[in-house]
């Protein structure tokens, strides 16, 4: 059996400029269902969210303060700084319905929005690794962050941000390990892309394309930039697949004849 982290560092050794890994997690890895089962890219959303019409429910401080555990929700993590607020106004064409900040770690409690009802979710994480917490508080963090991908069961999907100049940190890949563990799949956004060239932003999307080779199954990643208003069609269509998935696929079909 592979060990997550081991697997971790062979992916940051592709990566020549990213630090090297300072955790070792001994999450066994276990391969999950064969690609065929499971790609993401097979799914046909049932039907498209306004995702204009979204709207704040509340702020939780912990996932035993979150509303009921019904219909269906998309969380968004990341770094401190990453870009996770200004993502979620991107997405919804609003100014300040995520509070963004110069200042990393200012989202600290969970924040719940509705796409429309109640039962279609988007849920802002605080952003961990901010430097300046406490390690008390990164550790209940980590635990209550944990706890949420374990346990919530509505919970489809994780869109996790990273900025394109630093991606795959040592917190990216804890996130992306408790991920695979939970069996959740991910959609990364490389954020800011406006920072680079064209040319060079494509080259960074590739690089962690290639090096998330083995996630492929469970992992997309894309170009996002909330400056440039970039990458939004992209967003919303694995947001569809996840949050109105069409109740039979082509794999889920049954295929024995009706007697
Ligand atoms: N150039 C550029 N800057 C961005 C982009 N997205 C976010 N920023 C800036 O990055 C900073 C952090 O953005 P936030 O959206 O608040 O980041 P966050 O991940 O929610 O941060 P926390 O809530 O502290 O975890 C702000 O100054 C944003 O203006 C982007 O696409 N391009
Ligand atoms: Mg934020």
């Amino acid at each position: 059996m592979q060990c997550v982290s081991c697997m971790m560092k062979t992916m940051a050794g592709l990566l020549p400029h990213r630090r090297t890994l300072m955790l070792h997690f001994h999450l066994p890895f276990y391969r999950k269902s064969p690609m065929s089962e499971q790609q993401p890219t097979s799914i046909t959303p049932s039907m498209t969210l306004a995702y204009q019409h979204t709207r704040f429910i509340m702020s939780a401080p912990t996932l035993a303060h979150c509303p009921a555990d019904t219909g269906a929700e998309v969380a968004f993590a990341g770094r401190s700084n990453a870009g996770k607020s200004s993502a979620i106004n991107t997405l919804t064409r609003q100014k300040a319905l995520a509070r963004t900040s110069k200042t990393p770690g200012r989202t600290q409690l969970i924040n719940l929005f509705a796409v429309g009802d109640d039962d279609h979710r988007i849920v802002d994480l605080p952003g961990y690794g901010f430097a300046k917490v406490p390690e008390e508080v990164k550790r209940k963090w980590q635990h209550h962050l944990s706890e949420y991908l374990h346990g919530r069961q509505s919970l489809r999907g994780i869109v996790l941000m990273m900025d394109i100049r630093h991606p795959l940190t040592e917190f990216d890949q804890q996130m992306l390990a408790w991920a695979d563990e939970a069996d959740m799949p991910v959609h990364i956004l490389l954020t800011k892309s406006d920072k680079l060239k064209r040319g060079a932003a494509k080259n960074e999307l590739l690089r962690v394309r290639r090096a998330l080779h083995e996630w492929e199954d469970m992992v997309t990643v894309q170009l996002f930039s909330s400056h440039t208003k970039s990458g939004i069609d992209e967003l919303e269509k694995r947001l569809n697949q996840w949050l109105c998935p069409t109740s039979t696929t082509i794999d889920d079909q049954d295929t024995t004849p009706a007697s």
